[in-house]
Order: C-alpha cells, then structure tokens, then sequence
C-alpha cells in the first residue's frame, strides 16, 4: 500500500490534533457534532431580554433590570412548540448586546438577580436547559460579545476576561450545551470604546468546557453565518470554507459576504453555513408586529432556500412579555411542519430502481425507474455528506419513454438541494452530475408532486 505525502502527514498531525476527523481525508468531513447539527435540520432561536420590555431591538445598557419581569415565563411552552415544529435545539439569547444576563451572573449585577421576576431567584437558562432536557431537545447559547453594559467593555484585556467569565458560567452550570453563537457585532460600550475580543482565547475555553458544542459565528470555527438574516444560503453552496476568507467574527466587506453565502469548493475547512432569520420583521417580540408574523408561504420558501440548499435553519420565534410564545407564531410554526409532512409524504423514488454509474473522473449519472407515471414537480437530492461534499453541477432530467427532457440544473448539493420545477409527467428521472471537485459518491434522491 502507497501512501500520500499529504495523507502521511496528516496522519502523523493526526496523533496531535485534537480533531483528528479533519485530517487523514483529501477533502474535508464533518466532525460528529457538525454531523448532528446539520442533520437536526431546524433549530429555534429565542429573542428574549429586556428589549421585550422596552419595545427595543437593540438595548443600550441603561435599562432597569425591574424591567424584566414576565408574567407567566414557561419554558416547557418553548420546548414543546419546538418539537412540534420538528426543531431538534433552542438557542437563547443568554445576553444580547445590552449587557442584561438572562441568568444570575457572579460577574455583573445587570441580570435577572436584580430584577422582580421569581423575587430575583430566577434563571431563564435553567428554565431553558431543565425544558429542553424534558422535552428531549437540545440546548444553544448566544452571549453577545458586543456588551454595552459592562464598565470594563473596550478595556480590552479586562472585558476579556469578564466575557471568559461569563462563559465559564454558562458552560459548566447547565450541563451539555450543544452550540454556543457568536455575533460579530462591535460597537461601542459604555465608555465610548471599543474593544478588542480575544477569539482564539473565547474559542479554545469552549473547545475545553464542552467539546461536542458546535460555535457559530462569521469566523466558524464549526458553523459559519450564510452572510444574511433574510433566510436564503447562497447557490452554490459548499460547506467548505478557506479559513483566511473571513479572519474574524464581523470582518467586513463584499468578500466576505459572498465567501459567507457560498463557501470555497477547495476549502481546508469543514464549515456549513446557518441560515438565520426571524418570523417576525424584528428579532425581539413587538406586539406591533403581530400581524406581520410571516406566512406558512413565505416559511416553506425559507426552508427550500435554506436547508434546501446544504443549510441548516435558524428560526427565531421571540418569546412575549409574558415569556410565552406568542399564539400566531405557534400557529404559523404547526403550519409549516404540517406542509412540509405534506410536501414529502409521497416519495415516488421510495421504490423505485436506482442505477448509478460513473461517467468519468468527475462525473456521473443515475437513473431511477418510477415503474409507472406520475407528475414530478419536486426533487430532493443528497450526498452522503460524512464523506464530505463534492458536486459542482448537474441537471435533472425526465422521461415518459425515451425522449429526456430537462426539469431542473443546479450546482452544488450537499446535505440537501430541493429543486422545485414546473409538474412534469414522467416514468424515468435521470440526475446528470456534470461537475464535480471529487469523484461523486452515489446520490439519494426523492421525487414528489410538489405544489
Ligand atoms: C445580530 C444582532 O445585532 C441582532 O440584534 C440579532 O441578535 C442577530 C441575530 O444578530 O448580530
């Protein structure tokens, strides 16, 4: 057996490296937690702080803490609204940028200690792990780097030891977290300055306190922003990534965003993208925006531009004043989960005969017999994402008898690209891949009515 230059080095780097799954491969996998977090598809994000109380998207750190005071916080309400949707985590804004702790916090005194809720005895994280635990999901936590609170923000070593802080306290009392998010937000602080966040430092101390969380933000390092908050990853999309693209969390700039949408096909890094958006026009709840919850419409669009497109989806659903969600988001959350069970019930490939074969180098096409006809207007294609990803290009085609005409043509896959295309009769599809940056690896792929 011969073995590579770059195979045997990454084999020797292997016995150090503390993720040993993203060496010893040509091209870049996923590690085990990146794996879950994609395949969980869906996550909940959970907008909740004293700006629900101010009516404000964006606190300036001056707010009473006796302003928190929800009347009727139900965690379990969260969690089960969660699970119904089919979300497998909750991401809480443990604390968004003004500084307000949703926990009690030995570091600061801007927390629920000190405000009415639960006598000053409460802890919205607890409440949000304990439910979570119960209901069988996972938990994720968004501590905002950018505090404009805390009296030591823009004292640079000083708030990076407080942030360190803080984090250790969020990471060892609540037991597993599974992803912990970073915005790249950095503005001033109380004192006019701006601070200089040790990244390497945040990003190690999570690595050591909970190994199998997944961090999010702009820089990775495991799950990078899809470069918008309007709820479409960008096409192509690879989940391979050139680390130097993006430096560090909110580095500006046009490249930037467009090597966030669509990621680098010759990548050194595994690094998907999550597509974050809201179900309402704000992040925060207002009861101004009660009727411009987005439709059942508009969130099946979202989930065709985001998990259809090798993304994972970040919904936020804000929490009211009385810390419940709010009954039109729930309604609109079982609406979307009940499309969707509609949309994919009928697989017309379930049963039908796959033939892959390679055509080349790079390229390769599978047919698959429907055994009778039927009006396609809807394909779900999927690598096997564990062995990385690898398609550039292809085309999907159809047939009656022999005559193949085009339904749709794409670029990258991944985890998962759903095409919608105009109904077509069909008794054969036929997936060209024309393109591809590795031998591709057998497809699965799905084929449904659509509407
Ligand atoms: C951004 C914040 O500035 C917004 O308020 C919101 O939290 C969004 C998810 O991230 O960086």
């Amino acid at each position: 057996m011969t073995i590579s230059r770059r195979a045997f080095t990454a084999t020797a780097l292997g016995a150090l490296a503390p993720w040993p799954w993203r060496l010893g491969a040509d091209r870049p996998r996923p590690s085990p937690p990146q794996l879950a977090w994609q395949r969980e598809e869906l996550a909940l994000f959970l907008h909740f702080g004293v700006n629900t109380f101010t009516d404000r998207e964006w606190g300036d750190g001056r707010e009473d803490p006796a302003v928190f005071a929800p009347t009727g916080l139900h965690a379990r309400q969260w969690a089960r609204a969660a699970k119904a949707g089919g979300a497998g985590m909750l991401i809480l804004t443990a604390k968004h940028h003004d500084g307000f702790c949703l926990w009690p916090s030995r570091v600061t005194e801007h927390s629920v200690a000190r405000s009415p809720w639960r006598g000053g005895a409460g802890d919205v994280v607890r409440e949000l792990t304990d439910a979570c635990r119960a209901e069988g999901l996972r938990t994720g936590l968004y501590l905002s780097p950018w505090d404009r609170n805390a009296p030591v923000y823009g004292d640079s070593p000083r708030y990076n030891d407080f942030y360190c802080d803080q984090l250790t306290e969020l990471l060892t009392r609540y037991g597993p977290i599974a992803e912990v998010w970073f915005d790249g937000a950095n503005g001033e602080g109380p004192n006019g300055r701006r601070q200089v966040y040790d990244w390497p430092r945040v990003f190690g101390l999570v690595r050591r306190l909970q190994p199998d969380a997944v961090m999010f933000s702009d820089a990775g390092p495991d799950v990078r922003w899809c470069g918008n908050e309007a709820g479409a990853a960008g096409d192509p999309n690879w989940s391979t990534m050139d680390p130097a693209a993006v430096p560090y969390p909110g580095a500006p700039g046009d490249a930037v965003i467009a090597a966030l949408q669509h990621g680098d096909p010759h990548g050194s890094v595994w690094r998907p993208a999550e597509t974050d958006t809201s179900i309402r026009p704000g992040w925060f709840y207002h009861a101004a925006e009660d009727e411009r919850v987005k439709t059942v419409e508009q969130l099946a669009d979202i989930w065709f531009t985001s998990v259809g497109r090798n993304s994972k989806l970040l919904l936020n659903v804000p929490p009211t004043r009385a810390g419940l969600l709010h009954a039109t988001d729930l309604g609109r959350l079982a609406a979307l989960r009940a499309r969707l069970t509609a949309l994919f019930a009928e697989d017309f490939a379930a049963d039908g005969a796959l033939r892959w074969r390679s055509t080349g180098a790079r390229t390769a096409a599978v047919d698959v017999e429907l055994g009778k006809t039927v009006k396609v207007g809807m394909a779900r294609l999927e690598e096997d994402i564990a062995h990385g990803q690898c398609i550039a290009r292809y085309t999907i085609l159809g047939a009656v008898n022999e005559r193949w005409r085009p339904l749709a043509r794409g670029t990258t896959i991944g985890y998962r690209k759903l095409e919608r295309f105009e109904p077509t009769v069909v008794r054969r599809v036929r997936v060209v891949v024309e393109d591809a940056v590795a031998e591709p690896r057998p497809l699965r792929i799905g084929l449904y009515a659509g509407g």
